[in-house]
C-alpha cells in the first residue's frame, strides 16, 4: 500500500540536527509559566519530554506498524465530568491515576507533544507545522487523548477508567467542572486563572456544524498535492473549541502552546472529540480521502507509537465511546447541497445562481432549514489580539450589540497563542444556521455581501466591520 510520508511528525527536527536543550528549557520556561513553575519538580519532566521530541526516528512509512486499535475487552463510555464527580470512588481513582501519570512524566510528554504541534514555537523550533491549522486537528487530538487515557488505564486496577468530558454545550452559564478543582493532580502547573464563560451564541457556532454531510464542513479538507496552498482550519476549531480556550484570559489554557499542561484541557478536548463522534452519527459519513496519513505519539518513557488517520475514525476501536451524543439544533434531516456561487475570492459577494428560485424557497411555510457555508476567509486586517468575530449581511459600526443587529448571522472564535495573539495568517471556515434570517436582512435581494466585525466579551462590536472575502460560499438546504 502506498502511503504518504509523515506530515504528522514534528518536522523538520530529526537526525543530524543539533538543538541546545538548555536553550529549549529556558525558552519553555519563559514561554509557559514563568518563575512560579520552577517551584514544581514537574518542571524537570517538562524539559525531558521536550528533549524527547528531538529523538523522533526517521520513519519508513512502508514498514511502520501503526496501532490499529485498543487491546481492551470492550469499549467503555467516557463519563461527563459531572457524572465522574458524582461517583466519589471513580473521582478518587481518577485523581490517583492522574497523580501517577504526572509523577511518571506521561502527562508532561503529552503536554510537550501538543506544544510541539503548535507551529514554530520553542517546543518545535524551525517548524511551522500546526495541528490546529488544518484538518488533522480532530484525529490528532483523538490520538493524543487516547494515549493519555491508556496511561491512566494502565495504572493498577484502573482499566475501566476513561477520561471525563466537559459537556460545555449544555450548561448555561458554563462553569469549570468542580471535578477539576477537587484534587491537586487535576490542577495545572500554573494557576488556571478566572474563567469567563462563552455565550450561547459562541457555542452555537459548533452545534451548527452538526448535520453537515461533508467532513470538509466539519473537520476541514485534506491536504492538497505538494506545492499547493494547504486548506484552511476546519470549522470545528472555531466556535466552542476556541471560545472555551479563550474563556481563560490567563493561565495555561489561554495559550495553545501551554494548554495541554492543564488536565482540564483533556476534558475540553474529550468534548470536542464528542462533537466529532456526534457528527458521524448525523448522518454516518466519514472523510473519504486523505486517510493515508500517519501520526506519531511518544508513549511512556519516550517510546514512539504510530497511528494512521484511517484507524482513528472509529473511537470504539480505541476502547471508548460517548453515551450521550450531541444533537444538531435544530435537527436538519435530509440536507442537500445547494450551489450559491463558485466565484473565487469574492470581493463583490456571491450572486445567487438563481435568485428568484432561492427567494421562492425562502418564502415557503415553514421556511426551509438553511446553512450558510463560508470557506476560507482571513481576518488578518484586525489586530491579532481580537479573538471573537460576528458575521453580518451588511456593514456594522462599532458599539452595536451583535445578536440584536438586523443583519447578524452568527459568530466565530479564533485561537490564541498567548501574548502573540492569533496566528498572523490564520484562515477560517464556518457554517452558520441562517434559517429565517435570509433574505429579509439582505440590502440587495439576490446578492449576499458579508461583513465581519470583532466582538467584545459582551458580544458588542468593538470596531467597525470589514468586507468578508471568502474563497467559497455555499448554501445547504434541508427539508
Ligand atoms: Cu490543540
Amino acid at each position: 500500500m502506498n502511503r504518504i510520508t509523515t506530515t504528522g511528525r514534528v518536522a523538520p527536527i530529526g537526525h543530524g540536527q543539533v538543538h541546545s536543550s538548555t536553550l529549549t528549557r529556558r525558552e519553555w520556561s519563559r514561554l509557559t509559566f514563568g518563575l512560579t513553575a520552577l517551584l514544581f519538580p514537574e518542571r524537570r519532566l517538562h524539559a525531558q519530554s521536550l528533549s524527547c521530541l528531538f529523538t523522533l526516528p526517521a520513519l519508513n512509512v512502508d514498514t511502520a506498524v501503526g496501532i490499529t486499535g485498543d487491546d481492551s475487552q470492550s469499549p467503555k463510555p467516557r463519563p461527563s465530568a459531572v457524572d465522574a464527580m458524582s461517583d466519589p470512588a471513580y473521582a478518587t481513582r481518577l485523581c490517583a491515576a492522574f497523580q501517577s501519570i504526572r509523577t511518571s512524566g506521561v502527562f508532561d510528554f503529552a503536554s510537550a507533544q501538543h506544544c510541539g504541534h503548535c507551529g514554530g514555537t520553542a517546543c518545535n523550533p524551525g517548524s511551522t507545522s500546526d495541528i490546529h491549522a488544518d484538518w488533522s486537528f480532530l484525529p490528532w487530538h483523538r490520538g493524543l487523548l487516547y494515549f493519555l487515557e491508556r496511561a491512566l488505564r494502565r495504572t493498577p486496577g484502573n482499566d475501566d477508567l476513561r477520561l471525563p468530558y466537559w459537556g460545555w454545550e449544555t450548561a448555561q452559564p458554563i462553569t469549570v467542572p468542580p471535578l477539576f478543582s477537587s484534587c491537586a493532580a487535576l490542577q495545572p502547573v500554573a494557576p488556571r486563572g478566572m474563567f469567563h464563560p462563552p455565550s450561547t451564541a459562541q457555542i452555537k457556532a459548533s452545534i451548527d456544524l452538526l448535520g453537515t454531510q461533508d467532513f470538509a464542513y466539519f473537520g476541514g479538507s485534506p491536504p492538497p498535492a505538494t506545492g499547493q496552498t494547504p486548506p484552511p482550519a476546519g470549522p470545528i476549531t472555531g466556535g466552542g473549541h476556541a471560545a472555551i480556550h479563550n474563556g481563560f484570559p490567563t493561565g495555561p489554557m489561554s495559550d495553545l502552546r501551554t494548554a495541554a499542561a492543564d488536565p482540564l484541557f483533556y476534558a475540553h478536548h474529550a468534548n470536542v472529540d464528542r462533537f466529532w463522534s456526534s457528527w458521524q452519527g448525523t448522518p454516518p459519513n466519514y472523510p473519504k480521502t486523505g486517510l493515508n496519513r500517519i501520526f506519531f505519539f511518544d508513549d511512556v518513557a519516550c517510546q514512539w507509537q504510530y497511528i494512521w488517520f484511517a484507524d482513528l475514525l472509529d473511537e470504539t476501536k480505541f476502547g471508548y465511546y460517548y453515551e450521550q451524543k450531541i444533537q444538531p439544533s435544530p435537527p436538519t434531516p435530509n440536507i442537500h447541497h445547494m450551489e450559491v456561487s463558485h466565484a473565487h475570492w469574492l470581493s463583490a459577494g456571491p450572486v445567487w445562481k438563481s435568485p428568484e428560485e432561492l427567494i421562492e424557497k425562502f418564502n415557503t411555510n415553514p421556511a426551509p432549514r438553511l446553512k450558510l457555508v463560508i470557506v476560507d476567509f482571513q481576518i488578518s486586517h484586525f489586530d491579532a489580539h481580537l479573538l471573537r468575530f460576528g458575521i453580518f449581511t451588511k456593514p456594522v459600526g462599532s458599539g452595536a450589540q451583535a445578536e440584536t443587529f438586523h443583519g447578524y448571522l452568527g459568530q466565530i472564535s479564533a485561537l490564541s497563542y498567548g501574548t502573540k495573539g492569533r496566528n498572523r495568517n490564520e484562515r477560517l471556515s464556518t457554517v452558520i444556521d441562517v434559517t429565517g434570517k435570509l433574505p429579509a436582512s439582505l440590502p440587495n435581494p439576490g446578492r449576499l455581501e458579508l461583513s465581519v466585525a470583532p466582538l467584545t466579551q459582551d458580544g458588542v462590536t468593538s470596531h467597525k466591520s470589514a468586507r468578508l472575502t471568502a474563497k467559497r460560499v455555499e448554501m445547504l438546504s434541508g427539508s
